[in-house]
């Protein structure tokens, strides 16, 4: 069994991402603006099974609602994970668990490289391909240190990490100042950039000040944001309530 399902099989699709995430037809119709004109009938071609946090899949709904994608959730409650059957389920015994019609996805890297593959956002050619895998891993290396600080020693290991964040920005702020375009790689936005955007955001709720120094990473992200798709997303009540992480610590 899984948990409340974020979207509907028929979904009324308007222009701009953001409505592509409200969590339920009542807000759905609490939130728009009604036109019959621009309404019509179509099914999500994406699933995403997870919890209720942004957790590993903020960057993945930034790039689905910069390109305009429909997005269904299936919300998994701590509850019904706990009872072990969607656990079993899963192949590594994680989520998020991605579809997009027959291909079933776990591992949220994979998930990005795919949209990215598939939206154009996986560079220009092999070399590029090969420029984005390493700056996103380097982003996933940093994720995994702040998931560690957030689950494992917020109390005791918060500040340091803070202290610590300009080390571990400098070689994202060399790279991004190099290139012309302001992204990590070629001369338009990767999976990659997605992923440091949506990093870049937590680090600023967990330390405001924290890309003072760093004027490409800063660039970056108000660029990102300006997008607007994404900012609609941005602003979208139901993206903005989710907590970042599922210990509430942020
Ligand atoms: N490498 C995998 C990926 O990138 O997708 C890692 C996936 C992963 O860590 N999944 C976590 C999970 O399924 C959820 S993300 N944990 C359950 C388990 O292992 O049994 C981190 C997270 C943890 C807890 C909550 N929460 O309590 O709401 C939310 C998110």
């Amino acid at each position: 069994m899984q948990g409340a399902s974020v979207t509907h099989q028929k979904l009324r699709v308007y222009k701009g991402a953001s409505r592509a995430h409200f969590t339920s037809l009542q807000e759905q119709r609490a939130l728009t603006v009604f036109n019959p004109l621009k309404i019509y009938y179509t099914m999500a071609p994406y699933t995403l099974t997870y919890f209720a946090v942004k957790g590993r899949c903020g960057a993945l709904k930034m790039m689905l609602a910069d390109y305009g994608q429909q997005l269904k959730e299936n919300l998994v409650t701590f509850e019904q994970w706990g009872q072990g059957d969607i656990k079993a389920s899963c192949l590594f015994g994680q989520l998020p668990k991605f579809e997009d019609g027959d291909l079933v996805l776990y591992q949220s890297n994979a998930m990005l490289r795919h949209l990215g593959r598939k939206h154009g956002a996986y560079g220009k050619n092999d070399c590029e391909a090969s420029r984005i895998d390493m700056m996103n891993d380097s982003v996933e290396d940093l994720r995994l240190k702040y998931i560690k600080m957030i689950y494992q020693e917020y109390e005791t290991g918060k500040e340091a990490f803070i202290k610590d964040l300009p080390n571990q920005l400098k070689p994202f702020e060399a790279i991004l100042a190099k290139n012309k375009s302001g992204f990590l790689v070629g001369d338009q936005i990767s999976f990659a950039d997605y992923n440091l955007f949506d990093l870049l955001l937590n680090f600023k709720v967990l330390s405001s000040s924290c890309l003072d120094s760093f004027p490409a990473l800063k660039s970056l992200v108000d660029k990102t944001a300006a997008r607007p798709k994404i900012k609609a997303l941005l602003e979208c009540d139901t993206f903005k309530k989710m907590p970042i992480n599922g210990n509430g610590k942020q």
